[in-house]
């Protein structure tokens, strides 16, 4: 009777929630992590402070210096904002689009990143920048390096929320084979140190319903750009 699956006691439910459990941090680098569903608790205080940043600042695709128009579309927040034209990438002050400076990074986002990144070994994280990105169906990101900050010092942290996306964790050069990593809703990646300048990129997002963002995804990168 003890031991009949079909009734187990508290002790077991315990025991069984701890083995269903999914290691919470995953190691994809030397000084990398996957932070499975680390957002989640967040969440519902992230959506509120999201939409006032895009009343302030709307999604919009942007243009390569090649000439492209990126299949992403973007905002940003913080003091500094990430953008692209013909004549090259950099970080700004002020939204091109409205000639306002980018909307301020609400507290709930600068929080969560600072707990995201000490959880990966980077106390003191201070992200000035917070590039929104938005993906729908068909959407990606082709492999590159994020080199237009003043300084590679500090890590990177990427928040994924809404529809899943598989993400392409490279090496140092263009050609090196790359690592495919899902991530959902929820989960959070940090990057710094000697993995800081690692290729990496999005592959196309396949359609969807997410229960919360509907037919997209929604990526926050933050970074020490200044
Ligand atoms: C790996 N965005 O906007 S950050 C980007 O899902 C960008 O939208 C990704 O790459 C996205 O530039 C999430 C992923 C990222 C950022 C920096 C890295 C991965 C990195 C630095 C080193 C290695
Ligand atoms: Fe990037």
């Amino acid at each position: 009777m003890r031991h009949d699956p079909m009734h187990p006691t508290t002790l077991d439910l315990f025991a069984d929630a701890d083995l269903e459990q999914q290691p919470r941090r995953e190691q994809i680098g030397e000084q990398s992590y996957v932070l499975r569903g680390f957002a989640l608790p967040w969440f519902d205080r992230l959506l509120p402070a999201l939409h006032a940043v895009l009343a302030a600042a709307p999604f919009r695709q942007m243009m390569t210096p090649g000439g492209f128009t990126m299949s992403v579309a973007l905002s940003s927040c913080g003091t500094l904002g990430w953008t692209t034209d013909r004549s090259g990438y950099r970080y700004t002050r002020h939204d091109p689009q409205t000639g306002r400076p980018w909307p301020a990074m609400p507290e709930v986002f600068f929080e969560l990143a600072q707990a995201a990144a000490r959880e990966a070994g980077f106390s003191d994280f201070v992200p000035d920048s917070c590039l929104i990105n938005r993906y729908v169906a068909g959407a990606k990101m082709s492999l590159h390096q994020d080199k237009d900050e003043g300084s590679y010092a500090a890590p990177i942290v990427s928040v994924s929320l809404g529809l899943p996306a598989m993400f392409l964790f490279g090496g140092f050069e263009r050609s090196d084979k790359s690592q495919r990593i899902p991530l959902l809703h929820g989960d959070i990646v940090v990057w710094g140190g000697v993995d800081r300048l690692r290729y990496h990129g999005v592959l196309p997002i396949k359609d969807g319903v997410h229960p919360r963002l509907g037919e997209q995804r929604i990526n926050f990168t933050f970074r020490t750009a200044g």
